[in-house]
Formats: C-alpha cells, sequence, structure tokens
C-alpha cells in the first residue's frame, strides 16, 4: 500500500514538473547576485519556463567557459571590451538585437557602438565604474587618489584585497600612472608591472569573489570593488564602507545581455531580454543590482539618485575599458603572470 501511494506521488511528480516548466528552461550565466530574485520568479510564473542561475566574478572566467566550448548557457552578461572580443571570435549568436522591443528601451547612447557598432549581438544591461572601497571603521583617511591603494599609507598596509584577474586592475593603475589603456610599450607596461608588485607585500589576497564580506567585515581595510556593489553593501547591508573618487578617473564599464553561440534556447534568451528591459522590470532590477542602468527607467519609481548613491554618479572622470590589441593583451596577461607568482 505504501509503495501504490508513493507510486501514485511518484507519477503525479512528475506530470507536475512537466507541466510546471512547460515553457523549457533558461541558462543564466552573470555577474554574482546581479538579477533581481523577484524578477526571475515573474520571468518564471509568466512564461512557464524554469531559470538557472550560474554566476561569475570576472570577464575573464566568462570568456574561459565560452571559450572552452560547448556551454548551455542561455545568456551571459559581459563587459564591452570582451563583448568585441566575444563577437570577434564567433562565440556569440547574431541575436539581430536592434529588432528586440528591448532595444527601443535603451538610451541611443549605448548602442550601435565601437564593441558591437550594428547592435546585432548585445542588449545594455547595466554600467558603472571600478574602482576601491575602504572600511571606514579601519581606515579614516581620504580617498581622493589611487595612491591610497597602489602605494597605501600605514594604516592600510598588509591590508589591501584586489581581484583575482587583472581586467580593471591594470587599468586603474595605468590611470594612476597616466599610462595609455592598451599600452603596446613594453616600458610603460613595465612601469604598471613595478607599481603592482611594490603593492604586492600590502595586498592580503587577490581574490574577486566574496568582496562584500571580506571588506564590510574589515576584514581587509581596502578592496578593489565596483561601484554598484559598494552602494548594495552600504545601504542594504548597512557596511560601513566609502567607494572612492580618484582624481585620476575610475575605470568604465557597461555590461550586455549577449546569447553564447549554439545557445540551448535562443528564443526565450530573447523573451528573457526584452523582459529585463521593460522600464518596469528594470527599475526593480536597477533597485536590487544598484548599477546605474542604460535602460529607461520609472523615475518615481528608482531608488538611488546623487544624493542618497554617490557611488553610482561619479564626478572624476571615467575612462571605459578598451579592447587591446593581441600585442597589448599579451603584455597585461605577462605583467598580471609575473605579479602573481
Ligand atoms: C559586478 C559589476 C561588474 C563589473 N557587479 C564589470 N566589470
Amino acid at each position: 500500500m505504501q509503495r501504490k501511494v508513493s507510486l501514485a506521488t511518484a507519477v503525479a511528480c512528475s506530470l507536475w514538473s512537466s507541466v510546471a516548466w512547460a515553457g523549457g528552461t533558461l541558462n543564466l550565466y552573470t555577474w554574482s547576485d546581479s538579477i533581481a530574485p523577484e524578477l526571475i520568479a515573474k520571468f518564471e510564473a509568466e512564461t512557464g519556463a524554469k531559470v538557472n542561475v550560474d554566476s561569475y566574478n570576472s570577464n575573464e572566467d566568462a570568456l574561459t567557459k565560452l571559450q572552452a566550448g560547448s556551454t548551455s548557457y542561455d545568456v551571459l552578461t559581459p563587459s564591452q571590451h570582451f563583448v568585441k572580443i566575444m563577437i570577434d571570435s564567433g562565440l556569440l549568436e547574431d541575436i539581430q538585437a536592434h529588432d528586440l522591443e528591448a532595444y527601443k528601451n535603451v538610451d541611443p547612447k549605448w548602442l550601435k557602438q565601437w564593441w558591437d557598432p550594428e547592435s546585432k549581438y548585445s542588449i545594455p544591461e547595466a554600467y558603472g565604474t571600478a574602482g576601491f572601497t575602504v572600511n571606514r571603521d579601519k581606515y579614516k583617511g581620504p580617498v581622493d587618489s589611487w595612491k591610497i591603494f597602489f602605494d597605501p599609507p600605514a594604516e592600510l598596509k598588509g591590508n589591501l584585497a584586489s581581484l583575482a584577474a587583472p581586467d580593471e586592475v591594470i587599468g586603474a593603475a595605468e590611470l594612476y600612472l597616466g599610462v595609455p589603456f592598451c599600452t603596446e610599450d613594453p616600458a610603460q607596461m613595465k612601469k604598471v608591472l613595478d607599481l603592482l608588485m611594490a603593492q604586492k607585500p600590502n595586498v592580503k589576497v587577490y581574490n574577486s569573489d566574496n568582496i562584500g564580506n571580506r571588506i564590510g567585515s574589515g576584514e581587509v581595510a581596502a578592496h578593489f570593488w565596483w561601484d554598484g556593489d559598494t552602494l548594495k553593501a552600504r545601504t542594504g547591508d548597512k557596511a560601513n564602507i566609502e567607494y572612492a573618487s580618484p582624481k585620476e578617473g575610475l575605470v568604465g564599464w557597461l555590461d550586455s545581455y549577449v546569447v553564447p553561440k549554439g545557445a540551448p534556447n535562443v528564443e526565450l534568451a530573447k523573451k528573457f531580454i526584452n523582459f529585463m528591459s521593460t522600464p518596469e522590470n528594470a527599475t526593480v532590477q536597477y533597485n536590487y543590482y544598484s548599477h546605474a542602468s542604460p535602460v529607461k527607467l520609472i523615475p518615481e519609481k528608482a531608488k538611488y539618485q546623487p544624493d542618497n548613491a554617490p557611488e553610482i554618479f561619479p564626478k572624476v572622470k571615467v575612462e571605459f575599458s578598451r579592447t587591446c590589441s593581441p600585442k597589448a593583451q599579451e603584455l597585461v596577461t605577462k605583467a598580471w603572470t609575473q605579479l602573481l607568482q
């Protein structure tokens, strides 16, 4: 009898699950904790699809996964310079982004840009800066220069953390030194490496995971980080932290939705991109993710303004990362490898 009941339950369950996910499966591979959970639930309810979320903490990791081939991902959200690498390497699906509903909701200044000149492959999702964040219980001094991070004062010595990958860290060092992004000059890259080598004894860890815990708890006093993540931790988790405004400038990024070549569910991926880009949903996403949005929002529902979110309204210059030539990229990769060995 017992047995019969469980068999019946099993049949009912399997029927239920095929009904529940009749809309198919959507596999997202995005920046950690970047998509508002309530939007995932809403998308599942509206489409009957099951959404799986896998995450990364560096553009390098996202690219490496795609290059390794045959992922089951349907949507990624890499930054502009990596979107270009992915397009040029044939890793992305031409989704005719300019024909999607989502396209009409994006601020035109982010469309048909150098990384996707005909807007075929990508729809902008969020933008912001890479900089550094200090824990105000641990460090009371100024945060107006990259010098504080790269050549730290006594209070910060041995108490820094940086990212595990070179993207944006090298750019920040270049801004500080006045070296142009994507330099092909080995002597210029040597200056960058010398700076990072001199900083290294002060770096407790090179780790892009769990940054919020590390800096929020004061395990380190300063951390290379992003604007909106700092804002979210400061306001949501009440962390006593501050995002720096280095006079030398911040490193800019814009992440976009893209669909990998051969994705299992291209149509559902497009549906998701359209869904995320309605003003209503983009506003929910903005309030959750806490990075600036390139999509039209509903102003009265958007919770961040310059007065309560200085992190995402920078007052210093912002220089966007570029896609380096192979020669320049090799210098970056070599310098980073030397640094971490
Ligand atoms: C992560 C922000 C992504 C930074 N939340 C893009 N490099």
